[in-house]
Parts: structure tokens; sequence; C-alpha cells
């Protein structure tokens, strides 16, 4: 454990899960992965997908449109999601069993009816900043491991955006679980290795 790294849980809730709303093939055996490495760290953070009812993401808020297809928004491509993650519904509580007791900072994410925010620093306009970034400063944290669902959006936008913060980054791919829509999975492991993002296992950390 050291002082100036950080874990990053991203999104490891209800609706990700197989049974969810947006189900993540595997996404619960992430769970017991997670678990065992939290008390490797001393700073974690917990992210949660966090939207409004009718939020720009869901291909409901678009008539006529499928779920998993792709359209222009103003800040550009946005793919059409099933209704997932609305604030304060059970889909959008932690897994069951995931131990989110002992964290350290607390992410809430697209909450901004008209914006998506795959990453957990900074939202689809690539304008809006969370907090994430600040924290991680002040904690004097300089290496992130991210991990959690889904390995091809959150993880990756989140992974990717960590490196943008100067921080070195890796990818527990042990304890991510990906969606796979259009190549998704490839093109988020070619964007890492272009950022010097390494993939590690869960059994690399000690
Ligand atoms: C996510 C799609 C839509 C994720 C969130 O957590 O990876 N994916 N919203
Ligand atoms: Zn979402």
């Amino acid at each position: 454990m050291k002082d100036n790294q950080a874990l990053i849980v991203v999104d490891v809730q209800k609706d990700f899960l197989e049974t969810g709303a947006l189900p993540v093939k595997e996404g619960s055996q992430v769970v017991p992965v997670i678990n065992r490495i939290i008390p490797k760290f001393k700073n974690v953070v917990f992210t949660q997908d966090w939207h409004p009812q009718g939020h720009i993401s869901f291909a409901s808020s678009h008539p006529g449109i499928a779920p998993y297809s792709t359209i222009d928004v103003s800040y550009g491509k946005q793919v059409l999601w099933p209704e997932h993650c609305v604030q304060n519904t059970s889909g959008a509580e932690f897994a069951e069993g995931l131990n989110t007791e002992n964290g350290d900072c607390f992410v809430k994410k697209g909450a901004h009816s008209d914006i998506d925010s795959y990453s957990a620093f900074l939202e689809a306009d690539r304008k809006t900043k969370t907090d994430l970034g600040v924290w991680l400063r002040s904690q004097g944290i300089t290496e992130v491991f991210v991990c959690g669902l889904a390995t091809d959006f959150c993880v990756s936008w989140t992974a990717l955006d960590a490196a943008d913060e100067g921080l070195r980054v890796s990818v527990i791919e042990d304890a991510s679980r990906g969606i796979d829509v259009n190549g998704s999975l490839e093109g988020a492991r070619a964007a890492w290795k272009k950022r010097g993002i390494k993939r590690i296992d869960s059994s690399e950390i000690n």
C-alpha cells in the first residue's frame, strides 16, 4: 500500500449486473475481486452513474430510436442506452456485497439531463468537471488503478482522463467487465496503449 496510490471503482451498480437494466456480461463477478483488493489501498474512490429521469443517454428520450444505436448530439456521438441508474432507484445502488464502507471519496456523475458522463473526471461535453481531480491532488495521489463496469465505457473514459490529469494509470482487467458494442472494447484497449495506460491483473497488486 502506497500513500500516493488510489483505487477507483467505477459504477459497480445493480443496473450493470447480469439482471440489471443495462446488463454487463459477468458483471457480478467483479465484486469478489474488487473486495479482495480494496484493503490493499489507503485511498479508495467509488463512482456511481446517477441519471435524472429523461436523461439524454436514454433511448426512451428519443422516440423511434433503438437502444444501443448512436446519435449525434451537441457534444458529439452518443450511444443510446436502456434507462439505467436513475437517481434514487434500486438500480442505481451499489451491487450487493460490494464493500463500500471504507470508501474515501464518492463521485456521482451523469446528473445533468443534457450531458452524459462516462468519465468520473469530466463529462461528455469535455468541459464540466467533477471534484475527483481536485480530490486526488489534495491527497497527493499520483497513481491510480481503475476497475469496475463497464471496461469499454466508464472504466475506459475514467482511465483516459486520469492519464490526462497527469496520473500514472493501470486498468485492472479481471476486476472489470465490458459491454463490447461496435468494437468498443478493442477501441478502448487501443486508446489505453496510445496513452501509456497499463493493463494489469489483480494478482499484480500487492
Ligand atoms: C456506463 C453506459 C451508460 C458505464 C454508464 O458505467 O460504463 N455505460 N452509462
Ligand atoms: Zn449511464
